[in-house]
């Protein structure tokens, strides 16, 4: 684009909580969310920025332990009611739920045309070491970025942190120390950071005219779900007992390896409940990286006779998101473990 013809893009920050905002009480020096102005008074530098930002807070500051279906709502309204106004919006959040509230609202927001990065720190933005005012800056140009056309560079849910923009239902906190506390081990950045912005290949050349459906935010989100994680001496009893909870509606199963699971008859009659019940069970694998392979060793077989649904690559994250919001449309059991199965948001990988 010529440079006299561009406007200034328009922002939104909607600041949640987390770290990034916290300061140490006196007392007990825990930290604990401030408000939004002190954030920015740590950031005079913002206004320089080549960006109109706004700014929107939630009344009541959360850590990020505290983040829910209610919160990735209370977000989706913001941006709603927002969509048309801005080019784009920044998502101030802790670090410690932010690879879910990512993946939840990756599949919320429908036919999303807009970029929405999430952001925040490992150390308080006051604290002179602090990542979170390069996090801050590089969200909010990552969210101006357009490209030749003038259309915006993303227009997907994404995480900004450390030195790369990752797609948001792809990440996990792997780090409690580290400045890149984000890991995407299954799918590349979107773009990487340093001296230059290197925007991933994958990014450009679609041509784009704009979003074939109107934008809309799904706001019924099932939260009787559970993520129950396999482990050796795991007792079939137990797993059975949480499938007869007549409240669970469904379940991700974190299996080892490839996507295996114990054999024994009482672990498969523990499990046949949730087909009897239909109660999706969808599998994802506890490992970082890779991918379920249902049917490549005998120890997986079972679970596809029992109507398992391979999660393939996708985070935990995500696969509890993806159940939350599919559930929460009303599908019935076979449509919902269809959906689960195939790639709504580039989630998982075509194998
Ligand atoms: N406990 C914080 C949160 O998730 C951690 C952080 O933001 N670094 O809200």
């Amino acid at each position: 684009m010529s440079g006299e013809n561009v406007r200034k893009r328009k922002i939104l920050i909607i600041y949640t909580g987390g770290t990034i905002g916290m300061v140490q009480d006196s007392l007990t020096g825990a930290l604990s969310p401030f408000r939004f102005e002190g954030l920015m008074d740590a950031m005079p530098g913002l206004k320089s920025l080549d960006v109109e930002i706004d700014s929107y807070s939630f009344p009541h500051l959360i850590d990020s332990s505290d983040m829910g279906p209610e919160g990735w709502v209370h977000i989706g309204k913001a941006i709603e009611g927002n969509y048309e106004k801005y080019d784009g919006f920044v998502v101030l959040h802790g670090t410690d739920t932010m690879a879910y509230t990512a993946s939840a609202l990756s599949f919320m927001l429908e036919n999303l045309g807009k970029p929405v990065i999430l952001t925040g720190s490992q150390l308080p933005i006051g604290v002179l070491r602090s990542d979170g005012k390069a996090n801050l800056v590089n969200a909010l140009e990552m969210a101006a970025s357009v490209d030749a056309e003038g259309n915006p560079m993303v227009r997907e849910v994404c995480v900004c942190f450390g030195d790369c923009l990752f797609r948001g239902n792809r990440v996990t906190k792997f780090s409690a120390e580290s400045f890149t506390a984000f890991l995407s081990a299954n799918f590349p950045p979107l773009a990487r950071v340093g001296v230059h912005v290197k925007w991933n290949p994958l990014l450009q050349g679609e041509s784009w005219q704009g979003p074939v459906r109107p934008f809309r935010v799904q706001k019924e989100l099932e939260s009787h779900v559970l993520i129950m994680k396999i482990h050796p001496g795991m007792t079939p009893a137990i797993l059975k007992s949480l499938l007869d909870n007549t409240d669970l509606k469904g379940m991700v199963l974190g299996t080892y390896g490839s996507g295996n699971a114990p054999t024994s008859q009482a672990f498969v009659d523990a499990l046949a409940v949730a087909r009897e019940r239909r109660i999706p069970v969808l599998n994802v694998t506890q490992c970082a990286e890779g991918s379920v392979e249902m049917g490549k060793y005998a120890a997986s077989t079972q679970l596809q006779r029992l109507g398992v649904v391979s999660g393939k690559d996708m985070t935990t994250e995500a696969a509890v998101t993806k159940m939350m919001y599919l559930l929460g449309k009303g599908l019935d059991y076979e449509e919902v473990c269809k959906a689960l199965g195939e790639d709504l948001r580039g989630e998982m990988s075509s194998l």
